[in-house]
Order: structure tokens, then sequence, then C-alpha cells
């Protein structure tokens, strides 16, 4: 029977939203929900979902990078891999549901199976990646690279802003460092990468729908770009003698936001840290440092809008006396979710009277990364207000139901296909 009984929809559904209100309290920022990479908070939360898989009647493992695990083993001795899952860290001050609620959610379709003893001709493994925003050491998608087999060595000499190296953190984890590719998949066993999450955006609202499925993801880069000019007195120095690092990246911000807003396809670009150096009022800051987040649906239309950004930034310094660096933190491509698994999600959502519609996400996934290794599929659930990255970011019950519905309905598709 592909479709799942409304009351157990419910009383699964309504237990995933309970237990991200008690992974949101795992937090370290006190009145807010910060829970960073290889922190104590992650460990807390990965032995607290490592709990929830091992009721649902799964066995459980973390991976050489502190991705949690949990697997419905088949009884098929050649059996597959069918993943299913997102991520469990979060940016500072966010909402309970980035990320949270997916990996949930298939830990809620695992018990089911459990509860309704299917049989699955493949393994259902459900994954909580360790690290999807790079809130803490800058670059990002950890999890999933590590994954698709694109750990970076150089990512272990990466620091936090207390100095400690990603080296250190996975000792203090009790990871072992240079252990990180252990944790690579192998295409072969794979059959796809799903991921339920939050839309984060204002699309489905707009058209009055729950779910939605995936086309593509944006592809993203992101960068951190430093101007380079002369400490000085803030009194004594004329204004025409200056070289203030801070005005010169003000000028740069208001003219990316321009640049961005006159986008041909809608790109984007973001400023969302800035530190001027050396940080005193009455200094002129000799040194500013500030992030860069832009993304576009393609390639050649990131790299129109990065294109337009360089020239901006070498116009500015020229004109200022200025130097300025630029060092690339995290690059990835936009990529496109594999067609089958489109429809089979359409095709769910139908069976389940959802018109739900296709839509492209503008935000990052660690399906990007897994896209690498295997077909990939996104559903996304519809944002209130399309707030995300925000404590006031919400889902809507009922949705949530109709989420877990047709996640049921995709895996018994996906099962009588693989028999
Ligand atoms: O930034 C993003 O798109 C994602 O939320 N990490
Ligand atoms: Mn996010
Ligand atoms: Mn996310």
């Amino acid at each position: 029977m592909e479709l799942l009984n409304n009351t157990l929809a419910a009383k699964y559904s309504e237990r995933a939203l309970s237990r991200c209100k008690i992974l949101s309290e795992i937090s370290e920022m006190e009145g807010g929900i910060l829970r960073q990479y290889l922190s104590k908070e992650h460990k807390a939360c990965n032995l607290t979902v490592s709990d929830w898989m091992t009721e649902a009647g799964m066995t459980t493992w973390q991976d050489s990078v502190g991705n949690q695990w949990g697997r419905i083993v088949s009884a098929n001795p050649n059996a597959k891999r069918l993943i299913i899952g997102s991520h469990l860290d979060t940016v500072p001050n966010a909402g309970a549901y980035d990320g949270i609620l997916g990996v949930l959610l298939a830990v809620e379709l695992a018990a089911l199976v459990t509860e309704l003893q299917i049989e699955l001709p493949f393994h259902l493994d459900v994954v909580g990646f360790c690290d999807e925003e790079g809130t803490r050491f800058a670059t990002t998608l950890i999890g999933s690279k590590a994954l698709a087999g694109e750990f970076s060595p150089d990512w272990l000499a990466l620091t936090d802003v207390n100095g400690v190296s990603m080296e250190q953190a996975m000792t203090e984890f009790g990871l072992t460092p240079n252990d990180y590719s252990s944790s690579a998949l192998k295409p072969e066993e794979l059959i796809a990468y799903w991921e339920a999450h939050i839309e984060q955006g204002p699309v489905l609202e707009s058209v009055d729908q729950a779910l939605g499925v995936v086309t593509a993801i944006a592809g993203a880069k992101r960068a951190i770009i430093s101007f380079i000019g002369h400490s000085g007195h803030a009194g004594t120095t004329p204004m025409h003698l200056r070289k203030d690092s801070l005005a010169a990246a003000a000028e740069f911000i208001v003219s990316i936001e321009q640049l961005a807003k006159n986008s041909k396809n809608g790109e984007v670009a973001t400023v969302g840290q800035i530190e001027a150096k050396p940080g005193a009022t009455n200094v002129i800051p000799g040194k500013t440092l500030m992030s860069l987040d832009i993304r576009a649906q393609n390639a050649p239309d990131l790299d129109a809008l990065l294109s337009d950004i360089r020239s901006s930034v070498e116009k500015i310094v020229e004109e200022r006396n200025l130097a300025f660096d630029w060092q690339w933190t995290h690059q990835a491509g936009a990529v496109d979710c594999d067609e089958e698994i489109q429809q089979l999600f359409k095709s769910a959502c139908v069976a389940n009277s959802e018109d739900s519609p296709f839509l492209p996400s503008g935000a990052g996934h660690d399906a990007m990364a897994i896209a690498k290794v295997c077909p990939i599929g996104m559903l996304f659930l519809r944002s209130p207000k399309g707030i995300s990255h925000h404590p006031s970011e919400s889902v809507i019950d009922g949705d949530v139901t109709k989420a877990l519905s047709v996640l049921y309905t995709a895996l018994i598709k996906q099962k009588n296909a693989s028999l």
C-alpha cells in the first residue's frame, strides 16, 4: 500500500517536530540556537539522534568526519544503499528546522519501516551531516564532501575564531583527523540520495503549496576579501591623505549590492561578516576583512557576476591607492536534481493529493556535494514568510505530515521499482 495511514503520519511527524525542539536546546548560544562542527553540542546532538535511530530499529554509527548514521538493514545479501538525510549543524542564532527536520523526518520514515515490518530490498541509510553551514571553519559541506571523496586535507589546518585548528578539534572530538577518507562512499553501492528540507524562501507560500519538488540547486562561491590600507590617527590625518580600508570596503559592499540587483537572472550576493582592524574608534582602520557569498543557478551567470565584482574591487583600490587580498573559502557548482527522482517525488505528491510545483533551490544543500557520487532528489517544505537562518524560522505541522506521507509513498515506489 503506497499511502501512509493518516493517523500514523500525524503521530510520527508530530514526534519529528517535538524532536526538532529538543535538538534546538542543544546549543552553544544563550537564548538562541548555535551548533557548530566538532563542538560538545555536536557530540551531544549525535548521541541524541543515535538513540532515536536505535529506537527506530536502526543500527547506528558515526563516520570518520563526525557524520551520524543509522541503517535499516536489508535482508537482501546484495543490498545497495538508499541514503536519506540532511545536516545537524546550524548557523548562529538559527531556526529549529534548517537541516534538522530533514534528518528527523528520515528517522521517522525508518521508524515506520520498522513499525510496519516493511521488507526493503536495499539498506535504508539515514545520515545527519556534521557540517553543512561552515559556521566554525569558513569552509562548508564538510561532511557531505567527505562522503563524495572531496574532503581536502588543507582543511585540517583551518582555524576557528579561537585559533583551534580543525585537526585539533577532530582529535578532541575523538576522531582520527587523517582517517577522513574512510567516510567516502562507493558509488557502485548507491541507489540515490534524498533530502527533505525547508524551502527557506517565499515561493511555496506564494502559491499556497505545502511541498515542492526541487529541480536544481544554485551554485555558490564564498571568499574572504581583505582591504589593506594604513592605520592612522583619527584626529590628525587629513581626509585626502588617508588609506582607510573600512571606507574602501564600504564602497565595495554598496557596489556588490548594486551589481547583484542589476544581475540578469536573479543572482544574489551577500556580505555577512566584516572586521576592521585594529578596531578602535580613534584609529583609521589599516586592514578590513569581509566575507562574500555569491549564488547563481548556473556557472556562466555566477562567473559574469563575479567578473563585475572583481572589476569593481580593482577600480576601488586603484582610486584609493590601497591593496586587496582575495581568498576563496568555498566553491560548489550548481547541480541538477535527477530527473527520475523528480518524477518519483512528483508522483508521490500527486498520490497524496498534493499539486506540488517544481522549483529551484537558491540555498545550498548537502545534496549538491553528494551529487558527485549518486543521483540526488530534494523535497521542499513551505517556509512561512520565507524566513530562515533566523529564530522565527517555522513550518506548518500539516505540511510536515504531508512531507512524511510523500516520503513514505516515494519509498514504497522505490521498493517496488527495486524488486
Ligand atoms: O547558505 C546556504 O545556502 C545553506 O543554508 N548553507
Ligand atoms: Mn542553512
Ligand atoms: Mn540547510
